[in-house]
This record gives C-alpha cells, sequence and structure tokens, in this order.
C-alpha cells in the first residue's frame, strides 16, 4: 500500500535503520542523507519516511510531506552553507531514478552547468 515500507526498497530500510546512511537531518517525516556515491562536494538526499514510488506519487499522495521534503531540502543548503546548489526529482527510468522511493537530490559546492545530460 502507497506510503507502507516496503520490504524491498532500500531507502525503506535506510529510514528503519536496517542499513546505515551518513544522515544529516531528520525530522518526523523526513530523513536526509549523504549520498553513498557523491556526484558535488555536497550531495545528500532528502527522503519521505513514507515510502512512494517517485516524486509525483509523493505529491499526489500527501502533499503537505512533499513540502516538508523540500523544506528540508533548503535546510540542508542553508547547513552546508551552500550559495548556489541544485535539488533534483529524477522522475521515471529515462531521467535517471534508480531508486523507487522518492528522493530530492541536493547538489552543491561546485559549478553546476546547465542544462544537465
Ligand atoms: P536516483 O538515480 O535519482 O534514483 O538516485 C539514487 C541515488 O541513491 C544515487 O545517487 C545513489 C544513491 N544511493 C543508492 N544506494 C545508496 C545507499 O545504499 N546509500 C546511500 N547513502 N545512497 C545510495
Amino acid at each position: 500500500m502507497a506510503g507502507e515500507p516496503q520490504d524491498d526498497c532500500l531507502f525503506c530500510k535506510i529510514v528503519a535503520g536496517q542499513i546505515p546512511a551518513t544522515i544529516v537531518r531528520e525530522t518526523e517525516t523526513t530523513v536526509a542523507f549523504r549520498d553513498i556515491n557523491p556526484q558535488a562536494p555536497t550531495h545528500v538526499l532528502v527522503i519521505p519516511k513514507a515510502h512512494h514510488r517517485d516524486a509525483a506519487a509523493l505529491a499526489a499522495a500527501e502533499p503537505a510531506v512533499a513540502a516538508d521534503v523540500l523544506r528540508e531540502t533548503q535546510a540542508v543548503a542553508g547547513e552546508e552553507k551552500l550559495e548556489s546548489y541544485r535539488i533534483v526529482f529524477n522522475t521515471g527510468s529515462g531521467a535517471g531514478q534508480t531508486v523507487w522511493h522518492a528522493h530530492a537530490h541536493v547538489l552543491g559546492g561546485r559549478g553546476l552547468e546547465w542544462p544537465p545530460g
């Protein structure tokens, strides 16, 4: 069921503490942790604790939690003292999504080109 933890979901396991992660922030509804394969000096993922397969599903099912995720991306940027940064929600395999639990990437600490690849 949407929102319920999924046994085969990596990020649900991070939420449950079953897989280690470098957690930088946590709220009642979200967790932020460092990406295992950083693409910039700061590369943090912000996820809802509830399982939704992507950002679109999250926004449709729990818009208040989607807002929490967005608010947390700004908190991470502030804590990391990022002047410029990029928030990315890869949505769908064609856009590079590989983990099917909604997540925002917070990328910063270097120049970021536009458009992305
Ligand atoms: P995406 O490609 O947008 O679905 O991003 C998934 C990200 O998740 C990718 O940048 C790598 C990261 N990732 C995958 N497995 C793990 C893990 O076990 N721990 C952490 N911290 N990050 C992970």
